[in-house]
């Protein structure tokens, strides 16, 4: 009997809707969540062929739209080091999504395991989970008839955050190996990270409440379960926004995405000069910091504030270790601010580079830095340890008590970062031991450097397909002639920085602009997307001019 013997019965189960077409995009699909079902059907197909490449390795299918709206899902899969499919698997996901009859899905999968050289007769294995939204269920139902399809050994995680499950990818697949990532449960993660967290603040100051708005997402009970497991007046939490039960609330008017776009604190949160702040989003895999000053005025602290504050910290501790040829690199996106660029190259003169957007292209450029911190400024990414580094260090035999203390610090900061994919609540962790090391407060960290004024504009056009970018997505090669455009009007404004890409998750060109002055800045952004709606087919209102 074929392996493939019973997809297209179950396939029936799941139609695919006839009028649209499906991409993986920046962060796997992602639409309305009642449209999704045969996509995450098909998912569940593609995540057993993906372990069977992987000689029976588990993979991870993860139903989430993030910091979208509620109404909005997706899915993606994790590979088999909890780190984001590979690349050319994308393809295949995007293929077998826009299948149009159930024949067809069994046609490109066998395709698939004939391209890749698939031993059919490996048992497939399969770990997933999902968010808190309403569409949740009824598309975890469909990947579950997807694995059924395949006959999948597959394990339920339940409702918890997306770098969890990377998470537990991970674990799943490192538990026989000489360096295991840890125990597969929440208690697992919740012990692991608290447990590093503890070894390096014990002894100092006590830091003030840290409070959490959780977007009223999965963040919000599991920061909880953290916050327990921790049990320490070190990680000293109030949880603001953590209603998961009541519809319409995800992501509205709170969470890391909203803060950061509307540079404003979330809804049901007043800031007191010397509080300290974070927001999540939806899944919790982002996190940004902010404060409110002795005036009352909000500073926001993004992923690029985290990422200086943390490549400065690693620097630091490798100095004191006495390991010379250990290299911290920082990796960006060109929505970096660029002040954030000229502090790491100028100030902390560390290497940096600039990869595409989505934290995946990040992971891979880090991946080439003996250490390399990653951040998109909205607040997403981590730090990895390349094998080479890590040899390194085991290498040291201190020679003082303090070259001892910094490769432990070393050591036990390893164990508190999660280093197969950005994790809100780890990176939380890791910016609270930074802070708490250094007695500073939110005001002193935000003193390192102050961001030049930026705005992230949305643009809807007819096809956003018609926008080509190169240079880490910092120019456009189509449509043709724009790009002139857009450098003649960045050319009019001191420090003036903008660029134009379609969006990988939503329907919509991105317009991004920086220039020295608050009104500079928004000038800039709002002539640029007019431009963009004026000669590449905007649709709807064409952006408001700045007054
Ligand atoms: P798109 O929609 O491709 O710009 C957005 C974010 C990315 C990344 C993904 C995945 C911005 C400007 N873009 O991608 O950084 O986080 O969502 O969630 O923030
Ligand atoms: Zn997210």
């Amino acid at each position: 009997m074929s392996a493939f013997a019973q997809v297209a019965e179950y396939s029936a189960k799941h139609p695919k809707p006839s009028d649209i077409t499906f991409e993986y995009g920046t962060a796997g699909f992602r639409t309305i969540g009642e449209t999704l079902e045969s996509t995450v059907f098909r998912a569940g197909l593609l995540a057993a062929l993906r372990s069977q490449s992987k000689h029976g390795q588990v993979i991870g299918v993860m139903i989430t739209a993030s910091h979208n709206h509620e109404r909005d899902n997706g899915v993606k899969l994790v590979d088999s080091m909890g780190e984001m499919l590979q690349q050319s698997w994308e393809g295949y996901c995007t293929d077998i999504a826009n299948a149009s009859s159930d024949s067809q899905v069994v046609d490109i999968l066998a395709s698939i395991a004939q391209l890749e050289g698939i031993d059919m007769s490996i048992r497939p294995k399969v770990a997933y989970a999902r968010d808190t939204r309403p569409s949740g269920p009824l598309l975890q139902a469909a990947l579950e008839d997807g694995l059924a399809a395949l006959d999948v050994e597959a394990t339920n995680f339940g409702i918890v955050t997306t770098p969890q499950l990377h998470y537990f990818v991970r674990c799943l697949n490192t538990a026989n190996s000489p360096s295991p990532y840890g125990e597969p449960t929440e208690s697992g993660y919740n012990t692991k990270y608290g447990q590093a967290f503890l070894r390096l603040v014990d002894g100092k100051p006590l830091p003030s409440t840290l409070h959490i708005d959780a977007a009223n997402g999965v963040g919000a009970p599991q920061v909880r379960k953290l916050a327990d497991a921790i049990g320490s007046p070190y990680f000293n939490i109030e949880v603001n926004n953590g209603d998961t039960d009541t519809l319409g609330k995800l992501n509205i008017d709170c969470g890391a995405d909203y803060v950061k776009s509307n540079q404003r604190s979330p809804v049901g949160t007043t800031l007191v000069p010397s509080g300290r702040y974070c927001s999540f989003d939806g899944d919790a895999d982002r996190i940004v910091y902010y404060y409110a000053d002795d005036h009352g005025i909000f500073h926001l602290l993004d992923g690029d504030k985290i990422s200086t504050l943390v490549a400065t910290y690693l620097r630091d501790l490798v100095a004191a270790a006495g390991v010379t040829d250990l290299q911290v690199g920082v990796v960006q996106t060109a929505y970096a601010n660029g002040s954030s660029t000229s502090y790491i190259k100028d100030t902390l003169r560390l290497p940096t580079v600039f990869a595409k957007t989505g934290v995946k292209h990040l992971h891979h450029e880090a991946e080439k830095m003996s250490i390399g911190a990653y951040f998109e400024a909205n607040g997403h990414g981590t730090v990895l340890f390349n094998p080479c580094a890590v040899e390194k260090l085991q290498a040291v035999r201190p020679a003082t008590p303090a070259q001892a203390d910094a490769i432990n610090r070393l050591w036990a900061l390893r164990d508190l970062i999660n280093e197969s994919v950005g994790d809100a609540m780890s990176d939380m962790l890791l910016v609270e031991t930074i802070l708490i090391c250094k007695g500073w407060t939110l005001e002193q960290w935000d003193a390192a450097y102050t961001d030049l004024p930026s705005r992230l504009l949305k643009v809807v056009v007819n096809d956003r397909n018609i926008f080509k970018t190169t240079d880490a997505e910092q120019k456009l090669t189509s449509p043709l002639g724009l790009q002139g455009v857009v450098d003649s009007l960045v050319a009019k404004f001191p420090k003036g920085r903008s660029f134009v890409r379609p969006s990988g998750t939503e329907d919509a060109v991105r317009v991004y602009a920086e220039a020295a002055t608050r009104s500079d800045c928004d000038q800039l952004a709002y002539a640029v997307a007019g431009a963009v709606f004026d000669k590449a087919g905007g649709r709807g209102d064409r952006p408001a001019e700045f007054l």
